[in-house]
């Protein structure tokens, strides 16, 4: 595939702090640019693979830094909060400025068009919906960046293509040049706190998404969190560009929202219906209805036609990890939502389902459990899992009813066979959701892992069930997994 050409950079030296994902295709292409790249990480693996692919390997705590003219710094790296790394100091105090990947690509690809998305749940289905109803209508699409293909993997595109970037705080903060034609504002509640100094520092990094946008720009921006909503109010009495207010569960005057499980579109005063929510089964909820609206205002303004994005919505397939439907099994549904990393995310899910067997645990973030009491009354009993399970236990006990499992497996044989146990005396369809509230760190790589792990262990109930059914008298769930 041809590569992003950063031939600007051509035989400049140019630091590049972490060699995962967007440092690794940062430093190729701008080796193939020409540029005299100096590569680190400070993971010996890290160095390992990068020299394996003849990218020079040099320690930037000890080097000249008069030489480098950037530093594309990996967005996991800090460089203000809680500490930043020794090698950002560096090149601040040597007058080098300090850059993501996506700001490279912004700076080659000119004349191209940028939809950025935020918030701080909701982004990855957002982006990828955006980008599925813009392909389907026939525009050249790139889509990337948090999502997981980085900036430069990205393929060139030419005047009328469209690059469709999910942007975390992280990547924001080093990405000052870019200008979106399209900027998505979803939501914001306390995350990544330590990385902003705080909730304020994480709120200014999330408004970069509107940086310099001007009247020919559009800002869609959520609006059921007093947060975002107060941003709204904001660029709205600013009035640079045009702002378009979204919701999943209250009427937005001027803008687009759900109103009893229907798509209205009220941007020109009209409040004309766009379509019943309820036929999309890959976007189930009111803060789907928001990506949904969202995504809708997007490509309204990019120019897709109203039959195209209604086409594009019924279309999308949804993502792995996000409230997946993973099998039902007896009438049990099996939901991985393993990307539910924080309560806010969980509340999400739990919203949507009235009898729950719900899996949760982890390493807890900040706040906890904070903000789920009102769905206790949905959750039949909880199902712990990892190091947050004796703080989350004692949260939970005498309000709901809690098994303490250690593992992700026990836990999944263990609320199948609650499940299948209660399921004939409730009104509703029983759900073992597995929606952590936590990080995946204390017991997986990641959450795409955790995710895997669930639906390994999700097949081998069907497995048995398949076992069971040539076998009548046997009712245990799960089989033999470790
Ligand atoms: N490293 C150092 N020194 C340090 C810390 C890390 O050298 O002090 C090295 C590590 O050894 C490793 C590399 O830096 O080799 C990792 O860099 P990174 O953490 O920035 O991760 P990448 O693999 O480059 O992936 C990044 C994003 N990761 C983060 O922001 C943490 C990915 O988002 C993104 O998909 C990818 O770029 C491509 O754009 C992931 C993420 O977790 C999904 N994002 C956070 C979130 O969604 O909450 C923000």
């Amino acid at each position: 595939m041809t590569a992003i050409d950063l031939g600007f950079f051509g035989g400049l030296t140019v630091a590049v702090l972490g060699l995962g994902k967007s440092g690794l295709s940062a430093a190729r292409a701008l080796k193939t640019a020409g540029a005299e790249v100096w590569a680190w990480d400070d993971n010996e693996a890290g160095r390992e693979r990068a020299a394996a692919e003849g990218l020079p390997i040099v320690d930037l705590q000890d080097c000249d830094w008069s030489q480098p003219v950037s530093l594309v710094l990996s967005p996991g790296i800090p460089h203000s909060f809680p500490m930043p790394h020794p090698v950002t100091d560096l090149a601040r105090h040597n007058g080098c400025e300090i850059i993501s990947d996506i700001e490279l690509l912004a700076r080659a690809q000119r004349g191209v068009r940028f939809v950025g998305i935020t918030g701080t749940n909701g982004k990855s289905t957002t982006t990828a919906l955006i980008a599925h109803i813009l392909q389907q209508s026939g525009r050249r699409v790139a889509v990337g960046g948090n999502l997981g293909i980085p900036a430069l993997e990205l393929e060139p595109l030419t005047q009328d293509g469209i690059y469709v970037l999910e942007m975390s705080s992280y990547q924001l903060e080093i990405t000052r040049s870019i200008t979106f034609d399209v900027a998505v504002l979803l939501n914001i509640s306390p995350d990544h706190l330590d990385r902003h100094g705080g909730f304020d520092g994480y709120v200014a990094a999330k408004k970069l998404i509107f940086h310099r946008q001007s009247k020919a720009c559009t800002a869609v921006v959520g609006t059921d969190d007093d947060t975002s909503r107060g941003l709204f109010e904001a660029l709205a009495a600013a009035n640079d560009q045009t702002i378009v207010p979204v919701s999943g569960n209250r009427i937005v005057d001027g803008g687009l929202y759900v109103s009893e499980g229907t798509l209205i579109d009220d941007r020109d005063g009209s409040a004309e219906t766009v379509l019943d929510l309820s036929d999309l089964p890959n976007l189930p909820g009111d803060h789907n209805g928001q990506n949904a609206a969202a995504a809708y205002a997007v490509a309204r303004a990019l120019g897709v036609t109203r039959e195209e994005v209604v086409d594009g919505l019924r279309s999308f397939g949804g993502l792995p990890h996000r409230q997946e439907l993973v099998d039902e099994i007896d009438g049990v549904r099996y939901v991985n939502d393993s990307k539910a990393t924080n309560a806010d995310a969980a509340a999400r899910a739990l919203a949507c389902y009235d009898l729950i067997y719900w899996i949760a645990g982890g390493r807890a973030k900040e706040g906890g459990l904070d903000g789920l009491e009102e769905f206790y009354p949905r959750i039949a009993e909880v199902f712990l899992i990892g190091e947050a399970e004796a703080a989350f236990a004692s949260v939970l006990e005498g309000r709901v009813p809690v098994t303490r499992c250690g593992t992700l497996a026990k836990a999944v044989r263990a609320a199948a066979t609650a499940a299948n146990t209660t399921k004939q005396s409730q009104a509703a369809a029983p759900v073992v959701l597995l929606s952590p509230a936590c990080a995946s760190f204390d017991q997986f790589p990641n959450f795409e892992a955790r995710g895997t792990a669930f639906k390994d262990a999700v097949a081998l109930i069907r497995k048995s069930d398949a076992a069971n059914d040539g076998d009548a008298g046997k009712h245990a769930v799960g089989g033999d997994a470790a």
